[in-house]
Formats: structure tokens, sequence, C-alpha cells
């Protein structure tokens, strides 16, 4: 489906082919700071690609580790990373050193762009790194770092002539069981997954201008906010900081046509946000986990909007199921997208029938390739790459969310499913977030508990609970109900925006 000449440089077809055509006043970035046309974009990237290879030494293939919420300086360094054959290293803003260690010695990364805001925590990696030997600051007042380096250079960069499979981003897992994984993708894969999704089912094109929350460090705001509107000569909005109210003003103020967020933000958003507040908005989609049928249904009374509901993973770079308007099921995440193949399939590798619960298997132009050896052959069987995630195709092609393998519950005999005993509790009204686990139980085994975040102005007391549980009963079948709910002001989890049901499990096990 895909295909792209041997030698390609992304960031060639990202951004400079659209000044080359002539378009280089188009906005590009819209930040608090303002906005950035094309070949503004352009004229700093070259700047950075110029310090980093002249002034830093860099050669291609050399990692470069990335750390900054998202802004516009963050844009522009990952650009200027594979514009001159380097390779991009991003990390979540939340890491912490320990974190950092790991992924400075599992990269191998000998040189650091950072935001100064964000300096303390690389510092004190640095310091038990001996292999990270360079940290440039940008984002300074007064700046002395990376601002005032670029300055010197005036004449453009020639992109590195890298080759289609040449390495342009390590990726780290966000660790939804623990351990982070780095995942290795090419310059084709950035391509693939930027004229995959966003074009058959988004349907982005230059007018469109996307806002959202996932950072730049996480694949999916990677695409969604940098590559995917550059891609198709459109614009994006990079916010460093952002609540549900400032994100609506902000959609606002900068004409935002097309959202990109997790399910719990939409919730929180549809509680405040109006279709009037929102005249130029389009599309909203949403990704990292299974988007309740509640949540669907609330942002869609309060926006007119139907969610495109996506699964992607760091290991298959971006989203390979969804479906988007009419073609929408409820409660499905959707159909496998044009150039990607999915199939379920049973514990011994064989494919299932439609109508089975099994493993999700997928395949594409993009894949998982780990650093780390062990876990490869785990994640890519045959060919397939095994999420980790259960799931349903029904005899549409409809491929039916169950749940990660990791939360699927066994109690007194059956399998429990987590998110569909969460998808009931969100259909209560006081139910504002909620995680589902297995629990270790004296009597029972196991037994299903509910950690519950209720919205303002309700209370967590035991008629609560035997309202929730009665609830549930009615709803789907009785064993499924929690026996134990724990009410709790907020749930852990990553900044990736996904709840760390993991954690949850360990403070159970550590109880017994
Ligand atoms: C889960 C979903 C149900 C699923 C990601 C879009 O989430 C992303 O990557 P991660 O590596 O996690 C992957 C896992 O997350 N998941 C993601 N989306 C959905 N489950 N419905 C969904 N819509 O368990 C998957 O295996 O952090 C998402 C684009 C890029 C990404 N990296």
């Amino acid at each position: 489906e895909v295909q792209y000449p041997d030698q390609l440089n992304c960031v060639t077809e990202l951004l400079d082919t659209w000044v080359s055509q002539g378009r280089g006043d188009a906005p590009a970035i819209f930040s608090t700071g303002g906005m950035l046309t094309y070949k503004q974009l352009q004229e700093r990237v070259d700047q950075v690609a110029h310090v980093l290879t002249a002034d830093l030494g860099l050669v291609p293939g050399n990692r470069v580790l990335l750390r900054s919420p998202n802004n516009p300086m963050l844009a522009i360094c990952w650009l200027a990373v594979g514009k001159a054959g380097l390779i991009a290293v991003p990390t979540m803003p939340l890491l912490r050193e320990k974190e950092l260690v790991e992924v400075i010695e599992k990269a191998q990364v000998g040189t650091a762009l950072c935001d100064k805001a964000f300096a303390a925590e690389l510092q004190s990696a640095q310091k038990r790194c001996p292999m990270l030997k360079q940290i440039m600051y940008f984002n300074d007042t007064p700046s002395t770092g990376l601002e005032e380096r670029m300055s010197i250079w005036r004449e453009p960069y020639d992109a590195v002539a890298t080759a289609a499979d040449d390495p342009a981003l390590v990726a780290f897992t966000s660790g939804s069981t623990g351990k982070p994984k780095a995942t290795i993708h090419f310059h084709r894969d950035i391509m693939a997954i930027s004229d995959c999704f966003p074009r058959s089912i988004v349907q982005l094109s230059a007018n469109d201008i996307c806002i959202g929350t996932p950072p730049l460090a996480f694949t999916f705001g990677l695409g969604a906010l940098l590559t995917f509107p550059l891609r198709v000569g459109g614009a994006t909005v990079l916010l460093e900081k952002f609540t549900p109210e400032s994100l609506l003003q902000a959609i606002k103020d900068y004409h935002a046509t097309v959202t990109w967020s997790t399910p719990l933000f939409y919730r929180q958003m549809a509680g405040i946000a109006s279709k009037q507040g929102l005249p130029t908005l389009q599309k909203s989609v949403s990704a990292g986990e299974a988007l309740p049928v509640s949540t669907r249904t609330l942002w869609r009374d309060a926006t007119g909007i139907e969610i495109i509901d996506g699964i992607g993973a760091t290991e298959m770079l971006h989203i390979f199921i969804a479906s988007a308007g009419a073609e929408v099921r409820p409660g499905a995440t959707g159909k496998v997208i044009p150039g990607y193949e999915a199939c379920i399939f049973d514990a011994n590798g064989h494919v299932l029938p439609a109508g089975a619960i099994g493993r999700l298997g997928v395949k594409g132009p993009t894949g998982c390739r780990y650093l780390d050896d062990e876990r490869q052959h785990a994640y890519v069987q045959n060919g397939w790459n095994l999420t980790g995630d259960v799931y349903l195709m029904d005899t549409d092609s409809y491929f039916w969310f169950q749940a990660r393998a990791d939360d699927i519950i066994l109690t007194a005999g059956y399998n429990v499913a987590g998110p569909e005993v969460e998808e009931a509790l969100l259909m209560y009204p006081a139910v504002a977030e909620c995680a589902v686990i297995g629990a270790p139980d004296e009597v029972r085994g196991t037994i299903v508990k509910a950690f519950i975040v209720l919205r303002d102005g309700y209370v967590g007391d035991d008629a609560m609970k035997r309202t929730l549980q009665d609830f549930v009963k009615q709803s789907i079948a009785p064993y499924k109900y929690p026996r134990a709910i724990e009410f709790c002001s907020a749930l852990p989890r990553a900044g990736t925006g996904k709840v760390q049901r993991y954690k949850l499990r360990q403070q159970e096990q550590g109880k017994v």
C-alpha cells in the first residue's frame, strides 16, 4: 500500500517539500509564543541541525535525547534531529532521574536537548551517566543555550540523505506494566503513519488545525500534533499546559478543527463543552485507552461530534484500528485501517473465526522492533505483532476491545474483563472515573474490585457502594459486579493518561 524510495528523509517530506512548493507562508505551529510559518519553522530547524552537527560534532546515527513539554522548540529539535540523520529519543516530561538514567543507558544517548524548566532531573541523571556528555538547554531567559548558538547560522542545511530504513526515533513504551521498553522506528515508518490513519480515517487536510493533550514524546502525540498536520500542510497548536477548561478555550482561540486526546479528557471536557463554544471544531480522536460508550455519548451530546476511537501502540508507532463518522459502532474500536491487517489468535497462534475472543495480532507498514531481543519474540510471532490486547472481531470485521490480557480477571471460574465492568460503572452519573482489577480475597481467591472517583457532590459511603453494585448487576451479568469498592480522589495514571492498573494490583497484593 505505502511505498517509499530507498533514500528517504522524513523531515524533507514533512517540512521542506512545502517550502519548495511555495507554501512557505502557511502557518505550521501555533503556540502561546505566536505562530511559525513553514518557512520560519524550516529556518529554525536548519539552525538547530547546524548546531547539532557543526557545533556539537554529531554524526548520523548518534542519538539525541529530547526533554520538554509540548512547545515549538521541542518540535524544532525533533525535526532538526531527523534532518541531520540523527536519532531522536524523546522522553516524557514526567520522567524522574531514575527513569532518565534507564533511557540514557538503554538508548546510548550522548547528547540531550532540554527545556530549561525541565533541567533538574536530567542534570542529576547526567551525574550518574558519564555516557551523556553534553546537554544543551532551550527556552531559557536570557537565552545562553541553544537559541544563542542557533542565531549565528544563516545558511540552509542540506538534509542528510538517510535510507528509508535508517532509524529516526527510539520510542519508549509508557510502561503500562512497569518497565519501559525501547522501540526503534525508521524514516519510512514516520511517513507510513502519517500517510495511513490521518488520511484514510481522519481525512486531514491543509485546512486543518490540530490541537490536543498527548506529549510529543508519546508516539500518539508525535503523529497527532506534529507529523500528521505537517504531512498534509496543515497546522498544529502546541500547548505546554492545559486543563479541560483551558483546552476548550484554546480550541476556540486557535480555531482548531481536530482534537486529539484520551477518553478521560473528553469525559472531563464534555461536562463543560458546548457546540456554540466550539464553532471551528469538526473532528475528535481518542486513543490510549478504550473509549467508554458513555464518554462517546457525553461528547456527542455536548458538541455534536462522533469521536474517532483508535487503538495504537508504541510498538506499532501509531493507530491501526479505527473508524470514523457513519462507520462508527459505539463500543467497538473500529475496523482495521487501510494498509494494515488484523486477526484474532488463540493461545497456540491459530487464527480464530469471527465472534471468538482471543489475542489481537496486527501487521502493516510499521511494526515492533525492540532494542531488547528477548521480548521481540514474544511481541512478533509469524510476522504478526501481538499487542497484548484481548479482542473479538465480529462478522462485519469490527474489532471489539475486551481488555489487556493482564486485565482479565479470573474469579470463581469466570473470566471477567475489567473494562466491561468499568463501562458499566461509568454509565452511572455519579462516577467520574474508575478502574477495575482482580484483588486477592481469602475466601474467594480473586474478587472483582473497583476503584472509583466520584463526581463532585457525591459521597462515597456504603449506601453508594450498594447502589453501584446493584446498578452493575442490572446492566451486565451479575457475577461480574464488583464485590469490593474503594473510593479514591484520583487513579494512578502514566504521563500518557493511561490508568496504571498494575499499581492498583500491586497495592492489593501487598495487603495479603
Ligand atoms: C491500549 C487502547 C483500547 C492497548 C498509542 C495511539 O496507547 C498507545 O501506545 P502505548 O504503547 O499503549 C498501547 C496499548 O494501549 N490502547 C491504546 N489505544 C486504545 N485500548 N482502545 C484504544 N483506543 O492496550 C494497546 O496495546 O502507550 C495510541 C497512537 C500511538 C500510541 N503509541
